[in-house]
C-alpha cells in the first residue's frame, strides 16, 4: 500500500525577488496534480492553502527582505508538514517560494529525530540557496533556506522546529546547481555541502549523479525531495522567477525522478518556485506534474 499523500498549498512570494509564485499551488492543481496521483493509486487529501501575511513588497532590512513575514509563513508550513508526517502521511508542499523549505525540512528533521530516522535531503535547484545576510546580493530569503536549515541565519528562521541546526550539511545532496554567488561559493565549500553541479552532470551523466546522490540509503532513511522548478532548463520550464540557462533537459530530469522513485525512500516533497505569471499556458505546471508522476513511480513499462 502506498503512503497516503497530503497536498499543502503555501501561496506566498514573500521570500522571492519577483512576484507571482504565490499562484503556484493553484497552477499545480489546475494542471491535474491530484488526479494524476490518484491514477498512480495514491490516496490523496488536498488540505487546501495555508494562510499568512501578505507580501509588503519592501526593500531588505539588515540583509533580509520581509523577515517577519517569512518567519510567519515558515511557522505555518512547519506545523502543517509536521502534522501530516505524524499521521503517517506523505506531505507535498506546493509553493510558494523556496524560503518555505525552512519550514518544511525543519518539520521533516524534527519528525526524523523523534522517530530515530536518518534523513537525506535532495535539493534539486539551479541555485545553492546557501546565502546569509552578509553575502546575499538581494536580501531575498529564498536564496538562504539551506544555510538557515544548517544553522546559519536569523534566529526567527533557524529556531523553527526548536533544534539548531535543524539539519547537517552532510545530509544534503544538491543537484543541477549552476548559479552560486561569490561569497556563497566559499561558504558552500567551507561547510562541505555535496553539490552535483551541471558541469558534473554534463561530464558524468544524470544516472551516475543520482547513483551517488542516493547512495547509502537504508530502510531507516527518510528521503526528502525539495524540487525547485528552476532546476529544469528554461527551455522546458519558463514559468519560474529566476531562470538560469543550461539546466537538465526533460529527459535528464525524468531519469532523475525515476531513480528517486526506484529507491523507494521518498517520504516528503516540496514543489517550489513555479511562477504562473511568467508561464505560457500553464506548461511549466504541467511539466512539473509530469515529473512528479515519475517521482511517484510512473514508468513506461513494468519494472522488474
Ligand atoms: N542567489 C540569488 C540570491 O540569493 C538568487 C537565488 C534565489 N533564487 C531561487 N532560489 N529561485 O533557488 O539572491
Ligand atoms: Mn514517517
Ligand atoms: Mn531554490
Ligand atoms: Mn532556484
Amino acid at each position: 500500500m502506498p503512503t497516503p499523500v497530503s497536498l499543502i498549498g503555501a501561496p506566498t512570494d514573500v521570500g522571492a525577488g519577483a512576484r507571482g509564485v504565490s499562484m503556484g499551488p493553484e497552477a499545480l492543481r489546475v494542471a491535474g496534480l491530484q488526479p494524476m496521483l490518484e491514477g498512480l493509486d495514491c490516496t490523496v487529501l488536498d488540505r487546501g492553502n495555508l494562510a499568512g501575511p501578505p507580501n509588503p513588497w519592501q526593500p531588505p532590512v539588515e540583509g533580509y527582505r520581509h523577515l517577519s513575514e517569512v518567519a510567519a509563513w515558515n511557522t505555518a508550513v512547519h506545523e502543517a508538514v509536521y502534522t501530516e508526517l505524524q499521521q503517517g502521511r506523505l506531505p507535498i508542499l506546493l509553493g510558494g517560494d523556496h524560503c518555505l523549505g525552512i519550514g518544511s525540512i525543519s518539520a521533516v528533521a524534527r519528525h526524523c529525530r523523534e522517530r530515530g530516522k536518518k534523513l537525506r535531503v535532495l535539493w534539486l535547484d539551479a541555485h545553492a540557496d546557501f546565502n546569509t545576510s552578509l553575502m546575499t546580493p538581494s536580501g531575498n530569503i529564498h536564496g538562504m533556506p539551506v544555510a538557515c536549515l544548517c544553522g546559519h541565519g536569523p534566529e526567527p528562521l533557524v529556531g523553527i522546529g526548536g533544534h539548531v541546526p535543524a539539519i547537517l550539511p552532510g545530509m544534503v545532496r544538491q543537484i543541477g546547481i549552476r548559479s552560486v554567488d561569490e561569497g556563497e561559493k566559499r561558504f558552500v565549500h567551507e561547510m562541505g555541502l555535496e553539490v552535483f553541479d551541471m558541469r558534473y552532470i554534463d561530464e558524468m551523466g544524470m544516472r551516475h549523479t543520482m547513483e551517488l546522490a542516493l547512495a547509502m540509503l537504508d530502510s531507516n532513511t527518510h528521503l526528502h525531495v525539495s524540487f525547485d522548478v528552476d532546476f529544469l532548463d528554461p527551455d522546458v520550464a519558463p514559468g519560474v522567477g529566476t531562470t538560469v540557462r543550461g539546466g537538465p533537459t526533460y529527459r535528464e530530469a525524468q531519469l532523475c525522478m525515476e531513480m528517486i522513485a526506484d529507491c523507494g525512500r521518498m517520504a516528503s516533497l516540496d514543489v517550489m518556485e513555479l511562477n504562473p505569471a511568467l508561464d505560457v499556458r500553464n506548461q511549466t505546471a504541467e511539466i512539473a506534474v509530469d515529473l512528479i508522476a515519475s517521482l511517484f513511480g510512473k514508468s513506461t513499462l513494468m519494472r522488474r
